[in-house]
């Protein structure tokens, strides 16, 4: 498979491929990629930029509240957030009357330069414990540190957990979020597989691995942003918090529910989702009726081109980003055009691609008058939304 976010100038120019495995670790329980890329390749210049989505805005909310409520986020607090992209979620906190000052890192300069425009400071690099030293001279330690999606997408997260704790203060609070992986296979998401996500975290795996970094895994909270996340807390170790009941709770859950079964079970409903989409599309284009996709997505990479379909079956994907208008995705070689496409000239169907936002995209496309189009869900199972 080709870098999910790896957008093409040109049908024509040549996409670098890679090993896509996902292994699981028999002795942590961990699931993760095989094959890791370099980090610089995928993250140097990165054409993901974090909408602005109400289903977002709730999920910020949620966790600035939770933060508050359960007293991670102190007053006067300083916040340092990795993996900070264009700064939605800084920004989002900063004018909260607890935040006295908050700093994005990011390693990706389009995305760091976006971010400063917005007015949040970024210093543009990977996180590690070097960056870290820099910061803490500079500001002092963090009250909180929070990586969001993006310690699963380093294929050495010491690094980032060594900066972590390098930076952190003494009674301060990791929070770590991602895409949980029991979730990713209860609910089909085999389309989450792709190389920038290296690990598929679980509480037991998590729990080794801030274990091995001098922190201790203190909380926890299952969202369902993403198609079902999870937010890790850690405080250092020698602090002794004891850790809310839910950690246990839902880590014998975890191992009740996780098994043979289910991972066969992934397998056999990847199949059955594949071969259904891929009949679906087939049959709209025999049938010859118009079909898009809805979200240039890094899932819909994973999608299009493990069930080999390209433009010739599907022309168009509208995506909201404008830096990814006028580029291909990979391998597909679908062209990439504006949201305001799917309301002017609307298709028949859409394969909804960006199917973590279903319900915002389907009433934002009503709302703008297109009554027409319906929408093929792939995950977590095959429908079709009028
Ligand atoms: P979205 C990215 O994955 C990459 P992707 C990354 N590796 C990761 O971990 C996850 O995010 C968390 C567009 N859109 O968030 C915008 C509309 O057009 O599902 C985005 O391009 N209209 C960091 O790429 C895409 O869809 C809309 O109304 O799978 C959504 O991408 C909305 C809401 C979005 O992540």
């Amino acid at each position: 498979m080709p870098p999910a976010n790896s957008f093409k100038s040109s049908r024509a120019e040549e996409e670098q491929c890679y090993p896509l495995v996902l292994e699981l670790c028999q002795k942590c329980g961990n699931l993760q990629l095989q094959y890791c890329v370099d980090e610089k390749e995928l993250f140097n210049q990165y054409f993901y930029i974090t909408p602005d989505s109400p289903s977002l805005r709730s999920h910020y909310e949620f966790l600035v509240r939770y933060m508050f409520d359960e007293t991670y986020l102190a007053p006067d607090s300083f916040v340092v957030e990795i993996g900070s992209n264009i700064g939605r979620f800084l920004l989002h906190l900063k004018d909260n009357p607890g935040v006295r000052r908050v700093l994005g890192v990011d390693p990706a300069q389009n995305v760091c330069a976006l971010a400063r425009k917005e007015g949040i400071e970024t210093i543009c690099a990977f996180f590690d414990g070097a960056v870290a030293d820099v910061i803490s001279r500079e500001h002092g330690p963090a009250q909180i540190i929070v990586a969001r999606h993006c310690c699963a997408h380093n294929k050495n997260p010491h690094l980032i957990l060594k900066g972590v704790h390098n930076l952190l203060a003494d009674d301060g609070y990791f929070v770590m979020e991602n895409a949980y992986a029991l979730n990713t296979l209860q609910n089909n998401e085999f389309d989450q597989i792709y190389h920038e996500h290296m690990f598929y975290y679980m509480i037991r795996s998590v729990q080794k691995l801030f274990e091995l970094n001098d922190l201790s895994l203190v909380d926890i909270a299952i969202v369902p942003i993403h198609g079902g996340s999870i937010i890790f807390f850690a405080q250092k170790k020698k602090k002794g918090r004891a850790a809310n009941p839910s950690v246990e709770t839902y880590s014998r859950i975890e191992a009740e529910l996780m098994g043979d079964g289910l991972l066969r079970d992934f397998v056999d409903n990847t199949e059955n989702i594949g071969n259904r989409v891929k009949e679906i599309v087939t049959d709209v284009n025999n049938n010859k009726k118009s079909i898009w996709a809805y979200g240039a997505t890094a899932k819909g990479s994973t999608l299009l081109n493990y069930l080999k379909i390209d433009y010739h079956e599907i022309p168009y994907c509208v995506d909201s980003t404008s830096i990814k208008h006028g580029k291909f995705l990979p391998m597909a070689n679908i062209e990439i055009v504006p949201e305001e496409y799917a309301w002017s000239e609307p298709p028949d169907y859409f394969l909804l691609t960006a199917w973590n936002y279903k319900t915002e995209i389907i009433s934002k496309v009503r709302s703008k008058g297109n009554s027409k189009s319906r929408f093929i869900v792939p995950i977590p199972q095959v429908t079709i939304e009028e």
